[in-house]
């Protein structure tokens, strides 16, 4: 059963710059900026959110560590967490009834307003999730193999059967892959299985109440979340999700479901939650608004030749396959590279020693429904398992592990300790971290991957810092 856990129970720390991490937590569907439309379900760094909680952990239980290990002690520190209770509580209420009068101005009604805010109280819980985060996190490989396990495409084949007649019907109506569809079906609710059990109004309004430096983009999500209540779409005591908001069998947030979801089934409702054509349908409206090619393939695996650059890589370093296939890049599968299927970037997720793929534009929009490289990737290998496809051919590295904030940060260190320019040290690895892990790669003489592993931290560790490397000739 564990395995057949939707990943949005795992959380997402994901992004293609970051450090692919995955983090056994709730899905934190946020998003840095409003442009991203949907969040996906998306990770905001855990850690930024932790940063912005810090003053709420302070105060949530604040005798409990000095008082343990003895009765009294336990005995205080249960009396001090009945008034960080009722001091919450108190705060809680003067936050809603402001919150009340900023939702009127946008147009909420009373009568909807009243249904879904009384008696509200926050979610204790959700500081328990936040807490509970553990230090190290997944690596791609691993998480593509969780995403794409045997239980998850034996279910989606049974799915696919079940549905057949309604997956044609969606797949001639917005020009999206069944596969893919039923793909991030499985993996955002276990093919609606798992669609989120909490109430939406009160996550998001305890998510809104903590405030910190998010506080604005809970604030939207829940007055998007009213919106859908006043509308009709769902009951208050139905509207369920994860604990950051993402809701029913394609946990959408509310902004995403505003702007995205469809009543296929023709009910005059959009009915994520239970019905599986609005659900399935709202997925394919969202990947179609947001570019998909019909027909376009996601990507595949690629075996590159002997000797090959691996500063070639990249996401956005776009070439016509036929340049791939110059630089003696062949399909894994050994089907032929069709030159049709336009331009397309070769990734290494976890850098030269695993797997390489040729991903497309139709890649890039499965990142618009989650920004994780994880995610995506995952999503579109779980639909070519689905389709009848093999696993993958190269395995993933054996003794890598995702970095941990802290460690990333060191790696940073290490590197502009040594002359290299990481653009900061601020533990996400963006562009300018990985330039300058090739930097140092060539350097050093292995192959320019840009890939932030164990291995590399403990490289530059054993060498120290210090010494400005460019410095020295
Ligand atoms: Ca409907």
């Amino acid at each position: 059963m564990a395995l057949m856990q939707p990943l949005h129970s795992l959380g997402r720390r994901l992004s293609w710059d970051r450090t692919v991490t995955v983090p056994a937590m709730p899905a934190y569907r946020g998003m840095e900026q409003e442009r991203e439309r949907r969040a996906g379900s998306a990770f905001v760094t855990a850690l930024s959110l932790l940063a912005g909680w810090l003053g709420m952990l302070a105060w949530e239980r604040p005798t409990a560590m000095a008082a343990e290990g003895s009765e009294a002690g336990a005995r205080n520190a249960i009396e001090a967490d009945g008034k960080a209770d009722r001091l919450r509580q108190k705060r809680f209420v003067s936050w809603l009834a402001s919150f009340r009068k900023k939702a009127e101005s946008r147009g909420i009604g009373a009568e909807i307003l009243k249904r879904a805010l009384a008696g509200l109280r926050p979610d204790p819980e959700i500081l328990a999730l936040v807490r509970n985060q553990p230090e190290h996190s997944r690596t791609v490989g691993a998480y593509v193999g969780f995403a794409a396990s045997e239980e998850r495409i034996k279910a989606g084949q049974a799915k696919l059967a079940e549905h057949a007649s309604l997956l044609a019907r969606i797949e001639r109506h917005f020009g999206v892959d069944r596969h893919i569809l039923v793909a991030i079906w499985g993996l955002e609710s276990t093919y609606g299985t798992r669609p989120g059990e909490r109430p939406v109004i009160r996550s998001l309004a305890t998510l809104a109440f903590l405030g910190g430096r998010r506080a604005a983009f809970w604030h939207e999500q829940l007055i998007a979340a009213l919106k859908i209540l006043e509308r009709g779409d769902i009951t208050p005591a139905a509207m369920r999700g994860s604990w950051a908001g993402a809701m029913g069998q394609t946990q959408f947030i509310p902004t995403t479901f505003l702007a995205f979801a469809v009543d296929f089934d023709g009910d005059g409702r959009r009915d994520i939650w239970r019905s599986v054509a609005d659900a399935i349908a709202s997925a394919a409206n969202y990947l179609k608004k947001s570019g998909w090619r019909t027909g376009q393939p996601w990507g595949f695996e690629v075996l590159l030749p002997k000797g090959f650059d691996f500063g070639l890589s990249g996401r956005n370093r776009l070439r016509p396959l036929a340049a791939w296939r110059r630089l003696g890049v062949r399909r894994a599968d050994g089907r032929p590279l069709v030159p049709a299927t336009g331009r397309a970037a070769l990734i290494l997720p976890m850098g030269a020693r695993g797997p390489a793929f040729l991903v497309f534009r139709n890649f890039h929009v499965i990142l618009r429904y989650n920004q994780a490289l994880a995610y995506a990737l995952s999503i579109g290998h779980l639909a070519d398992r689905l389709r009848g496809g093999g696993p993958l051919v190269r395995a993933w590295p054996e003794g890598e592990r995702g970095l941990t904030f802290a460690e990333r940060e060191e790696l940073q260190r290490l590197l502009v300790a040594r002359g290299y320019d990481t653009g900061g040290v601020d533990g996400i690895l963006g562009p300018m971290t990985r330039a300058a892990i090739r930097a140092y790669q060539r350097k050093i003489g292995v192959p320019a991957d840009g890939y932030a592993g164990i291995g590399l931290l403990e490289r530059l560790r054993r060498e120290g810092g210090g010494e400005n490397e460019r410095g020295r000739t």
